[in-house]
């Protein structure tokens, strides 16, 4: 796909308060500071059009990047980080549940999972859960720059095995950091947004 343009178009705390030009959504999923604001930054090659952190919990609502004026992603804040007081953790999960429940516009879920520590239990909850919602979910582990070759076969082993009993695509592996995956990954994006 070619990125024409992609404008970072606001931050949302209420599903009641998101876009509504109707344009198909893909929105990034997982744990916190596991890269899903960095993977969309090397899809879009944007320095910092999702804003990163190396303190978890940068992402606090839901933010829309318009692509083309054809489609948005939609950066989510993280679950599973401890530092982050209860009641907030709370307002995060609630407003991802509800905008996942109710957003007409979404295509996609990416499920991401940090290539070296393989699926944690909150990420296949969110798996489980999105395939309930009968939303399709591609799988994308991250941050595959900091394993050796044996490490990347055995994190390959061990997604597959514990995602395979779920409807998901992928797993497809990427690094923000080098670039990999780019490709494969605007594939199964374009597939998933019927572009
Ligand atoms: N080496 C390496 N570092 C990465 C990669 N992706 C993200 N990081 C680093 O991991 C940290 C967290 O990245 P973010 O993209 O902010 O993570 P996030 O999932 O959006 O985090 P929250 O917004 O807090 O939920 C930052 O320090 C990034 O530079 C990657 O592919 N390789
Ligand atoms: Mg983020």
């Amino acid at each position: 796909m070619k990125i024409k343009y992609s404008d970072f178009v606001g931050s949302f705390s209420a599903v009641e308060q998101i876009p509504k030009d109707q344009l198909p959504e893909i929105a990034f999923a997982g744990r916190s500071n596991v890269g899903k604001s960095s993977l969309i930054n090397m899809l879009l090659t944007r320095k910092n059009i999702a804003r990163t952190s190396n303190t978890p919990g940068k992402t606090r609502m839901l933010n829309y990047i318009r692509i083309n004026d054809a489609f948005y992603f939609v950066d989510l804040p993280g679950f599973g980080f401890a530092k982050v007081a209860k009641a907030e953790k709370q307002r995060w999960h609630q407003l991802i549940e509800s905008y996942m429940q109710n957003s007409s516009q979404l295509r996609a879920v990416v499920s991401l999972i940090d290539s070296r520590h393989g699926p944690m239990n909150s990420d296949i909850e969110l798996i489980s859960w999105v395939a309930s919602l009968e939303i399709p979910c591609l799988v994308i582990a991250t941050k595959t720059d900091k394993l050796n070759r044996k490490q990347f076969n055995e994190s390959q082993q061990l997604i597959l095995q514990k995602i395979e009993q779920f409807p998901v695509h992928g797993p497809l592996f990427s690094s923000s950091a080098n670039g990999q995956g780019k490709k494969e990954i605007w594939q199964s994006l374009s597939t998933l947004l019927e572009l």
